[in-house]
């Protein structure tokens, strides 16, 4: 039921995850009434529904963590390299408490839609509790891998025995022992997860469309080196962190891997394998310019996968050959490869045995060998539209009642990833056209929230109600953001970041490839030339250049 009464606010959150949590805590402070929309029952996001067994943070967990806080930088120590989601959920949670964050949290609610009042200047927001709200600033904090991809594998919803999405695992957890389980997918989410229901289940089968380079976690406490590092100045190694290409603190590559010896490589390679980082693992500057260099580091991470496997037709199987190394997002596992060598575990080739469907029984599969197979438990571990599906699943109306569905018809229109130009006072953490997947999320999430609160501010203090990007400003950085792409190897692969993963979704770029460091800069440069690329408006005038 629609309520009568309308309710005012400055702003309103969507996502209670590390973006949102933050965001309120900063505009609390400064003074906005502020108010989180949450779907899910309590904090965390992404932390909140990826319970799948395995599933855990694959940056550092002493750099996937807030910095605003010198205290809790203090009082929380993380019990591994890589905390699993049940510990990331509990820091969100401890931080919820700390600040009292929940107060302002509504959950269990959506935002169904949004639309602009020009004349009010305001958000017109109505809930799926039938609520309104009017708030003059609307701010997306939904998250850029939240939106599950809807399966695309025919017969899905025929199946008699348990589906299970890894994006939204039961809380109580599920028993697999003594099951026949089949898993689909394997990008970040199935390679951590396929190790440990190998473990439990009686057969494991995994059905595999696109090999993953993945590198070993080699998890474990908290290397002492890296901790001493960042405790003798811990704001120095935030600051190395946001000076940096994604978020962590490293050095540039700054030598061609065609430049040095084929030994000299190995070495590199074999020394980077070994540090079990993500973050750590390029270090030639041409791995993702120049294809013959990339195929260097791609033979050494093939020749790895021959060593672990024992069937070399599996090890064949998991390597990948359509795509260079560092162009889909590289996974981190612990035991995945080795998985294989079990005698409960098959890999299904989906090119060579495709699925004709999902049946009530199982999965029947073409292609050369058709086969029918039966399974107990179906696992999809299929990803999401990423970066864009959740700003368009909410029917936002932005000035004349153009739809951002519709602006965004053949790609996301933004200035920097923050905003989209026909839609003032909207605002997107980490949004497309901004370093966000391609970096250390923290890092990309505490900057998108200082330079939205910044600027809240700036309109307030300046007489300002609205701000909105220009369209030359806005069709140049995408234009950059494409370029800027084009220049690397990124944009060939079939990968979420291209939106190739999702059926009819229009194929472009999606993050921007620039480095955080250097993002952030050009932000900062913006704001000091009076919002360069924005028009600014409110009664006592309008700046626009
Ligand atoms: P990803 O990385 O998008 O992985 C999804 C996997 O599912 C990937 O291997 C896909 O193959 C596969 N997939 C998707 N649709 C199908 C269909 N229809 N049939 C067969 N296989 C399919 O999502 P994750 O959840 O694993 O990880 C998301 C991010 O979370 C990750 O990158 C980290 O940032 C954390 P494809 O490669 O598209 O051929």
């Amino acid at each position: 039921q629609i309520s009568d009464s309308v309710e005012e606010l400055d702003a309103v959150i969507v996502g209670a995850g590390f973006a949102g949590m933050y965001q309120l805590y900063r505009l609390r402070e400064a003074g906005f009434k502020t108010r989180v929309i949450e779907a899910a029952d309590d904090v965390g996001g992404t932390w909140y529904w990826n319970r799948y067994p395995g599933a855990r943070c694959d940056i550092l967990t002493v750099d996937y963590s807030y910095s605003w806080d010198p205290e809790l930088e203090k009082e929380w120590t993380w019990s591994e390299r890589y905390a699993t989601q049940p510990e990331i959920l509990r820091y969100a949670q401890h931080v919820a408490d700390k600040h009292d964050l929940r107060r302002d949290i509504q959950f269990q609610t959506r935002i169904k839609r949004a639309k602009w009042d020009e004349d009010a200047k305001r958000w017109n927001l109505l809930t799926d509790q039938g609520q309104k709200i009017a708030a003059r600033f609307y701010i997306m904090a939904t998250g850029c891998l939240s939106m599950p991809k809807v399966p695309d594998v025919p017969g899905a919803d025929q199946f008699e025995g348990a589906s299970y999405f890894t994006s939204g695992w039961p809380h109580e957890g599920v028993d697999f022992s003594g099951k026949r389980v089949a898993v689909i997918g394997t990008g970040s989410s199935g390679i951590q997860s396929i190790p440990l229901i190998a473990e439990d289940a009686a057969q494991l089968t995994v059905f595999q469309r696109t090999p993953n380079f993945s590198f070993p976690a080699h998890n474990g406490p908290v290397a002492e080196a890296r901790l001493a590092e960042y405790q003798r100045d811990v704001n120095a190694y935030r600051q190395a962190a946001r000076e940096s290409l994604i978020g962590v603190p490293a050095d540039k590559p700054s030598v061609s891997a065609l430049e040095v010896s084929e030994e000299e490589r190995a070495a590199v390679y074999e020394k980077v394998w070994e540090t079990g980082e993500l973050a750590q693992q390029i270090k030639f500057n041409d791995i993702q310019l120049n294809p013959e260099a990339n195929e260097t580091q791609r033979q050494f991470m093939h020749n790895k996968v021959r060593q672990i496997v024992e069937d070399p037709k599996i090890a064949d199987l998991l390597c990948p050959t359509n795509h260079y190394i560092f162009t889909k997002r590289p996974c981190l596992d612990t035991n995945y490869y080795q998985t294989f060598n079990k005698p409960h575990v098959r890999l299904v080739d989906l090119h060579t045995q495709p699925i004709v469907s999902i049946t009530r029984a199982g999965i029947d599969l073409g292609g050369d060998e058709p086969e029918e197979l039966e399974f107990d438990a179906i696992v999809f571990a299929t990803g999401f539209d990423a970066m864009t599906g959740a700003i368009v699943s909410v029917d936002i109306a932005g000035r004349d009642g153009l739809a951002l569905r519709d602006a965004w018809s053949d790609g996301p229109q933004t200035y920097l990833g923050l905003m989209s130009a026909g839609f003032p006072n909207l605002f997107m953490i980490t949004g497309p056209g901004s370093p966000s997947v391609l970096s250390n999320m923290m890092v990309s999430i505490e900057q998108h929230v200082e330079f939205i609160t910044d600027t809240l501010k700036h309109l307030r203090d300046h007489g300002y109600d609205s701000i909105e990007p220009t369209a030359l400003a806005q069709d140049r950085w995408v234009q950059h953001g494409n370029e800027f792409a084009d220049l690397t190897l990124l944009p060939t692969a079939n990968s979420w970041y291209m939106g190739r993963n999702v059926p009819g979704k229009p194929q472009v770029f999606l993050p921007y490839v620039g480095g955080v460091g250097r993002y952030r800069e050009i932000c900062d440069e913006i704001v000091d030339r009076d919002f360069l690329g924005f028009t600014l408006d409110g009664p006592e005038g309008r700046q626009s250049n």
